[in-house]
């Protein structure tokens, strides 16, 4: 082969992989409060095709198809038999959006890779108007086209995104096709090891909006924790709300936009800058919220052409040396942790009465706070959690060996990071965020975790920032936590397994605890595994009995021997499904430190932590 036709066979190859991506590009920026808007729901039996082998997306050379040659199109076999198309998303079987992939097919239970699903829906879109696909979720990476032509690609399996078909959308009949791939990557965020399942699929609702052509996008209304001015006997202090909104469309400087919260009888009137931002501030002495006084106030924001209505709480959270402060009082945090996993059929949550029935569970034990572990959860759960007072800790999965060197895997940290305030910025029980689970300390780790929490606090300075840490023994019984990492967060927050990994449960009687900095001390997570039902001596592990031993024994050590131990977390609420856990018999695919079973059934070690929590 001549020289010339390498070079413009390269060229053409080249051209091929970039053209496929066109497209291929990040979705409009998040739209928040979607509840509140005009939405139809494109919930329902959608048709799906399993692609191990991404046939619909390349061809055998794996050079990317273009739209009409990929699955993004939507043709069939039956269209035309004399041609040869090999797919139909007519002949191919349903699938139950929102929902994980896993638990609807017994063949698809340990399948990691991709599926393409497809929905047809009939629209009536308006002059005037503009529309977006909004996904709560889908778990790892989505690519999204409507009516054969790719539109945007979104990476974050737990995280909302939305992707605007203003011009595409017809009247009549549409098709939306989405590849949804769950492949674990070393590179990817969570990494290709954890201990959780992997469950694939569009996980979380999908509607279509209409929106106003320059409409609210988001907003932030925010307490700042200074009191201003005196405060007089038996009168609420006063205190600053600020916060931003952020129209999209046409902007210009100089837009009115207007936040009003009736019940207070409080009105900012604010303008955009050129850039559609426009920031407010206002002073008010509401009543705060709080686990005993969940209060959330109505507030409405309104410009030219939009109007949104939220429901916003206010309280401001602090730490003053190792104590940790709500509204300025004490508080201890009596939480537990939490999997998005449904009691009973153990499947990812879809159903706001999965939600209802997990945050039960933890206000029936005592809790006034929960963890929402590893990943962001729906924002159902979040809305719940503020309904019954219960206060949150929320993460993005940066957990274990992440590809810390790596500027992309940096960059999908941060984003999943940004998408998980946006999306819960004004929901007031959220406390802590948090931007890592056990990472092992190095250089590379610390300068990855502190950017973002620098990125968080730039975005959000009302909240505390933390990370669950790992502990560090100092001699024999004594540990404490050196992480390079305690300069940052506002919290020694970190998870130990006394009793369970490192040590036998008798260690725990003798463990104690110094710490170098004064911040208070968060246990992420504790516990031990029990099977329910299994009951035995003490020492035999996977009996109730140990578990319920493990729970009592490490209450005792944080209360007596542990300075500044101001909340936890333990580990967890129910047994869910992780596919590290090869113990047949005891585990079958489940986690089982949950202190209720997969099916709600409660372990003795449940009755321990609730009248510790009821003291
Ligand atoms: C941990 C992890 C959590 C695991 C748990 C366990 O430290 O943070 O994700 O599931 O231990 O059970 O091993």
């Amino acid at each position: 082969m001549s020289i010339k036709r390498i070079v413009s066979a390269a060229a053409a190859l080249m051209l091929a992989f970039f053209s496929a991506f066109a497209g291929e590009e990040a979705p409009a920026p998040q739209i928040i409060n979607i509840s509140d808007r005009n939405c139809m729901s494109l919930d329902g039996q959608w048709k799906y095709l399993v692609d191990p082998y991404k046939l619909g997306y390349h061809n055998y050379h794996q050079v990317p198809h273009s739209d009409a040659g990929s699955f993004f199109a939507d043709k069939s076999f039956d269209d035309d038999r004399t041609k040869l198309i090999e797919y139909s998303f007519d002949r191919a079987g349903d699938i139950s959006v929102p929902g994980d992939w896993n638990t609807q097919y017994e063949k698809l239970y340990y399948y990691e890779g991709c599926v393409w699903y497809r929905t047809k829906f009939r629209a009536e879109p308006l002059e005037g108007k503009r529309y977006f696909i909004y996904f709560g979720a889908v778990n790892h990476t989505a690519i999204v086209a409507l009516n054969g032509k790719r539109l945007a690609r979104h990476e974050g399996g737990f995280t909302p995104f939305n992707v605007e078909v203003t011009g595409l959308l017809k009247s009549g009949d549409n098709s939306l096709v989405v590849l949804v791939d769950n492949t674990r990557k070393k590179d990817g965020v969570p990494t290709d090891n954890s201990d959780w399942w992997n469950y694939g699929g569009i996980t979380r609702a999908v509607s279509l909006v209409e929106m106003p052509s320059t409409f609210i996008r988001d907003y932030s209304v925010l307490m700042d924790k200074a009191v201003v001015g005196k405060v007089r006997k038996g009168k609420p202090a006063r205190h600053k709300i600020f916060g931003q909104v952020q129209l999209d469309g046409e902007l210009v400087a100089g837009q009115q936009v207007r936040v009003a919260i009736p019940e207070l009888k409080l009105v900012a009137e604010c303008t955009t800058d050129a850039s559609g931002k426009a920031v407010f501030e206002m002073l008010a002495a509401p009543e705060l919220w709080s686990p005993d006084n969940p209060k959330l106030y109505k507030v409405e924001i309104k410009s030219a052409e939009d109007k949104t209505v939220d429901r916003i709480g206010f309280r401001y959270i602090e730490t003053s040396g190792d104590k940790i402060l709500l509204n300025g009082k004490e508080i201890f945090c009596k939480g537990i942790s939490i999997h998005e996993e449904s009691i009973g059929a153990s499947k990812r949550v879809t159903t706001t009465a999965q939600c209802e029935e997990l945050l039960n569970t933890a206000k029936e034990l005592g809790c006034n706070f929960v963890r929402l572990a590893h990943y962001p959860h729906n924002e159902d759960m979040v809305r719940l959690a503020e309904e019954k007072g219960l206060m949150v800790w929320s993460e993005i999965p940066v957990y274990w060996t992440i590809s810390w060197g790596n500027p992309a895997t940096y960059a999908n940290a941060q984003n999943q990071l940004e998408e998980m305030i946006t999306r819960d910025i004004n929901r007031a029980n959220i406390v802590i965020w948090s931007v890592a689970n056990e990472t092992p300390v190095s250089a590379a780790r610390t300068l990855f975790l502190s950017r973002l929490i620098a990125r968080a606090r730039e975005m959000d300075p009302t909240r505390l920032i933390s990370a669950a840490m790992e502990k560090t023994r100092v001699e024999k019984d004594h540990f404490t936590v050196d992480d390079p990492l305690l300069e940052y967060t506002d919290l020694i927050s970190f998870n130990q397994y006394q009793g369970w990994y490192s040590s036998s449960l008798e260690d725990c009687d003798r463990t104690w605890w110094t710490f170098d900095v004064k911040k208070p001390v968060f246990i992420s997570e504790f516990g031990a595994g029990a099977l329910y039902g299994n009951h035995g001596d003490v020492r035999e592990r996977f009996t109730e009995e140990y578990m319920a031993d493990c729970y009592r024994k490490n209450i005792k050590m944080m209360t007596e021997r542990m300075p500044g131990f101001a909340g936890t977390t333990p580990w967890v609420l129910k047994d869910f499904r992780s596919p590290r856990r090869a113990l047949n018999g005891i585990q079958d695919d489940f986690n089982r430190k949950g202190v209720i079973s997969d099916k709600g059934e409660k372990k003795r070690a449940f009755f321990v932590l609730q009248d510790w929590y009821s003291e």
